[in-house]
């Protein structure tokens, strides 16, 4: 049970596709309610992509419009930063929100597309200033592991050659000092062992939160 007048955590679930993301978000959001924690769970883009921006979006992975590829960068992010205020609130009246992909995926898909003008720097900056997880769980599958997984292939970014850019960018994004709060969780094995991996390092972020701070650059 959180103690009272403690901020709720933000803890953000990242990873290739079909690495089993939103069922561990599902399992780990029904493992802290039954310990009795107020919790959520959302998803970027967001799960009914209704918002008019989650409607250009969700469009655009379904591949049934072109967007230059900075413009839907741009747009992605702005789907987070029509959500981070409520976040900000749920956070400061002690609820703990799961958050399935985030800015990481934000800066290291749209960098993933071999455009030169495109870097994962540049992909980085409309991100700074969201609110910056307390954790950030980083589901390491292989593509070929990913691509067996059921599914595959239906929306724009799932090819192995994508998939491939995207999880040597993700693991670059592990080298950058200022992101400390990413932690590598192997999520090749059976889903009651990766639910375990990631329920303990949350109830351990739980009990350390302190103040809430921006993405940095
Ligand atoms: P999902 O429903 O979680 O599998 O996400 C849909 C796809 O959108 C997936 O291939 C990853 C991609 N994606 C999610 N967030 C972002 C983002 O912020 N920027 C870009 N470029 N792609 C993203
Ligand atoms: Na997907
Ligand atoms: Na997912």
């Amino acid at each position: 049970m959180a103690e009272k007048g403690r901020r709720g955590a933000l803890v953000v679930v990242e990873g290739l596709d079909r690495a089993g993301k939103s069922s561990q978000c599902e399992l780990l959001y029904r493992s802290l309610l039954a310990l009795n924690y107020k919790t959520k769970y959302i998803r970027f883009p967001e799960k009914d992509r209704s918002t008019p921006i989650g409607k250009q979006i969700d469009s655009y992975l379904r591949g049934q419009s072109q967007l230059d590829d900075h413009s839907i960068h741009l747009l992605f992010s702005a789907n987070r930063w029509e959500v981070a205020q409520s976040i900000q609130d749920d956070i400061a009246d002690g609820v703990t929100v799961i958050v399935d992909r985030y800015s990481y995926s934000g800066a290291v898909y749209s960098a993933s597309k071999g455009n030169p003008n495109l870097s994962l720097h540049w992909a980085w900056q409309p991100e700074v200033g969201l609110p910056r997880p307390d954790l950030c769980l980083f589901l390491s599958i292989s593509p070929e592991d990913a691509a067996k997984r059921g599914g595959y292939g239906v929306e724009r970014y799932e090819t192995d050659c994508m998939q491939r850019r995207v999880r040597d960018l993700f693991l670059s994004l592990l080298d950058l000092p200022h992101n400390d709060e990413i932690c590598v969780i192997d999520a090749g094995r059976p889903v009651d062992e990766v639910a375990q991996d990631i329920l303990e390092p949350v109830l351990e972020c739980m009990k350390n939160v302190d103040s809430i701070g921006p993405l940095k650059k």
